[in-house]
């Protein structure tokens, strides 16, 4: 009884670094050029931080063959891209307004997020 206490703490413990924690580690853009590969069911970075009323220019390079990979969807913005395999695809974004601007595939199985400052 007491190992199963554990474990569901343990659990819950997971839980809660996957979907609050995790998520808040964001990478701090320091170029207007922002590299992405996507690969291994995640973006890398997943999660970045621009800052407000500059212009950058996110460059994904797919190199998982998913066919689901392929469509890069940045709904806010109405942006539908195709990421061609082992292509490096340049998406300029607009001037952004502070904000969260998140970013997936197709089936969002790739998920990420664009926070501007
Ligand atoms: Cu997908």
């Amino acid at each position: 009884m007491i190992y199963i206490n554990i474990v569901g703490v343990i659990l819950m413990g997971l839980i809660v670094w996957w979907f609050w924690l995790y998520k808040k580690q964001t990478t701090k853009v320091t170029d207007t050029i922002i590299k992405i590969n996507v690969e291994n069911g995640i973006y890398q970075p997943a999660n970045i931080t621009v800052n407000a009323n500059t212009e950058y220019t996110m460059v994904f390079t797919r190199k998982d063959e998913t066919p689901c990979a392929e469509i890069l969807s940045i709904p806010k913005l109405e942006i539908n891209e195709v990421l061609p395999l082992n292509v490096a695809t340049s998406i300029k974004l607009p001037k952004l307004n502070a904000g969260s601007y998140p970013f997936h595939c197709q089936m969002k199985m790739y998920t990420g997020l664009i926070v501007v400052e």
